[in-house]
């Protein structure tokens, strides 16, 4: 399945339709706080170019939004003084994914403190 809907909710945070907490932007990439954080400091990296997920995404769009991926990581285990960090990202509804634009999780960790399900 690779069908992109233009009126996902990310789609519509990306064209300023609907308001986000923004914590970063670059180019191709911006990042935002989770609305439903799983822990603090929980953020969604997403990348401007319209792709349902991974699956489907260009392949030479993805070293700039790794990169954009481990920066914030770095930066919000700093702010939120963290022990570790925990990356996600899932494709199509059976693997968890719920918003069908392609997206990171990158959520701060502490020791001893289970994510939220
Ligand atoms: P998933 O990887 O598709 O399962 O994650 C979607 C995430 O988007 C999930 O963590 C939601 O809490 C989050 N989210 C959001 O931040 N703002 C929204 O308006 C909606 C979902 I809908």
């Amino acid at each position: 399945m690779s069908v992109y809907d233009t009126n996902n909710i990310f789609a519509k945070i990306l064209r300023g339709e609907i308001p986000s907490h923004r914590v970063y932007e670059d180019d191709a990439t911006i990042a935002f706080m989770d609305v439903m954080p799983q822990a603090e400091g929980h953020i969604l990296v997403v990348p401007k170019a319209a792709s349902r997920n991974l699956l489907d995404a260009d392949a030479t769009s993805l070293p700039a939004l790794i990169t954009a991926v481990q920066k914030i990581a770095v930066a919000a285990k700093e702010a939120f003084d963290a022990d570790g960090v925990t990356i996600m990202q899932f494709n199509e509804a059976p693997a968890g994914q719920s918003v069908f634009h392609l997206h990171f999780h990158v959520i701060p960790r502490r020791d001893g403190i289970p994510l939220k399900p």
